[in-house]
């Protein structure tokens, strides 16, 4: 036996080939154990670490760690010279496809309607179309995406949310990280990170096709951003706040990426 073991640390070229056979195999089957058995207790592991807290139950937090970094970079790669393409009036469809209708219920008073805005200091802003509508227009032509695998180009107009920060001495809440919108009955909400925000093709929309927005597409008000997927474009705006945190945000809440750039 002690002879067995000391072949193991003794060179090839001193063993008969059965003794280097011997050697071989028992080499092969340690590391194969020593592998195996790492593996395992990994995936062990990661089971048994604290979930994300996701609407499912959640996933491990390494691995929401892991995707949070991915969006970092993807994130890190967005900026005011990303622009999304942008079409002629011409080919935007004339009847743009409906899609979404949570917090949009009838039980809506168009006419009564304001948007709050609560500024950094607590007190908000009420703001009418009518106020928005004095600042200056802005148009954009653009393929809009949905996640479910449909895109149509579509021609919105309204102001540039970075003019109407600017005209509203809005600065300290375009400092903070994140845009939070909510629909008036806050059924639909949505996180948006301050730099698409203030990217220069987004726009707080309030025409479609040269004409106000119909109802079920977001009227008086809504946001286009065309560097995001659909789900962020949340229709008929409520209310405005800016936070550092991540605001609440409807699809990222189940299961959707909360960033879903373009
Ligand atoms: N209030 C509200 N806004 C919403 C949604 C919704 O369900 N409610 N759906 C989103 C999704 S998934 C898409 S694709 C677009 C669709 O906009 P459209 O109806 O003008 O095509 O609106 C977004 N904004
Ligand atoms: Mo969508």
């Amino acid at each position: 036996m002690a002879n067995f073991f000391s072949n193991l640390f003794r060179k090839n070229s001193k063993l008969e080939t059965n003794q280097l056979i011997v050697k071989k195999t028992i080499i092969s089957f340690t590391f194969f154990f020593l592998f195996a058995g790492a593996a395992l207790w990994g995936w062990y592991w990661l089971r048994h670490q604290p979930l994300d807290g996701g609407i499912r139950g959640g996933i491990p937090q390494p691995l929401r760690a892991g995707l949070d970094k991915n969006e970092k970079i993807f994130s890190g790669l967005l900026s005011d010279k990303h622009l999304a393409r942008e079409y002629p009036r011409s080919s935007a469809v004339k009847k743009a496809r409906v899609n979404g209708n949570v917090g949009m219920g009838n039980d809506f008073d168009a006419a009564t309607w304001q948007m709050y805005v609560i500024r950094s200091n607590g007190d908000s802003l009420k703001l009418k179309l009518d106020d928005l509508k004095k600042l200056p227009k802005t148009e954009v032509v653009f393929n809009f995406k949905c996640i479910e695998g449909w895109s149509q180009i579509t021609w919105w107009g309204g102001v540039k949310f970075s003019d109407f920060m600017k005209a509203y001495g809005l600065t300290a809440e375009a400092g903070k990280n994140y845009l939070g919108l909510s629909t008036p009955d806050e059924e639909y909400y949505v996180g948006i990170d301050m730099a698409s925000a203030m990217h220069p093709q987004t726009i707080l929309c309030y025409e479609l096709n040269g004409a106000p927005l119909p109802m079920n597409q977001g009227y008086p008000l809504r946001l286009i951003i065309p560097t995001k997927y659909g789900v962020k474009h949340l229709k008929r705006i409520g209310t405005m706040y800016f936070d550092d945190a991540r605001p609440p945000d409807y699809w990222a809440e189940r299961g959707y990426d909360y960033f879903t750039g373009l």
